[in-house]
């Protein structure tokens, strides 16, 4: 794990599996229907039990699908966090997919923020189903989160959770390229 302290927030780069993290916000990525299928999704669904599913699909009933980029809560059921965040990635191809990922975190930092929500997890948005270069996506990401910390209210601490070690690599890299915008 890697920490360092960036505008408003602290942002740690850590290995391990999202729904066993205990924050107040843990992020999902998401398909435009919160179908949860697979992936990530799949797992947090199987921890946190059928409430997500149940509470998912009353926001597609009152609104439709979601678009690309963003971001709407759950409850987290038996996940020790507050609230799971679902927000949609984009599927490598259709395009915009840098300014597409950097949407869905800024949207989710923000709703997070708006809620009181302190700490927040993300996993790699897109680099599974979806296959988005890994290194697409932790610039996209990296570069939202920092970008955020300037204006962040009530997030204390940011955390990316890598569930691969070349995906935590790929990341981690990324980040010490970027880190000089923190100071
Ligand atoms: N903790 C952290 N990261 C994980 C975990 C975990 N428990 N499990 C997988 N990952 P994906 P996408 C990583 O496919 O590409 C779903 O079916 C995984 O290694 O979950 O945005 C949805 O319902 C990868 O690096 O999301 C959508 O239909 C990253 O999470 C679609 O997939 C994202 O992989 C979304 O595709």
């Amino acid at each position: 794990m890697e920490t360092v302290k960036c505008g408003r927030y602290y942002i740690s780069i850590v290995k391990g599996d999202i729904t066993g993290f205990r924050v107040d916000a843990i992020v999902n990525a998401a398909n435009k229907f919160l179908r949860h299928g697979g992936g990530v999704a799949g797992a947090i669904l199987k921890r946190g039990g059928p409430i997500i599913q149940i509470e998912s699909d009353k926001i597609i009933r009152e609104r439709g699908p979601l678009n690309v980029g963003d971001a709407v809560y759950t409850p987290a059921g038996n996940l020790e966090a507050k609230i799971v965040i679902h927000t949609v990635g984009p599927i490598y191809g259709e395009g915009g997919e840098y300014k597409k990922i950097y949407t869905a975190v800024m949207n989710s930092l923000t709703l997070a923020d708006e809620l009181g929500m302190r700490s927040i997890a993300f996993p790699a948005i897109s680099t599974g189903v979806y296959k988005v270069p890994p290194k697409v996506s932790a610039e996209a990401m990296l570069s939202a989160v920092i970008d955020y910390s300037k204006h962040a209210i009530n997030i204390e601490h940011v955390y990316i959770v890598l569930y691969t070690d070349d995906i935590y690599k790929v990341f981690k890299d990324v980040f010490h390229g970027l880190i000089t915008q923190c100071l």
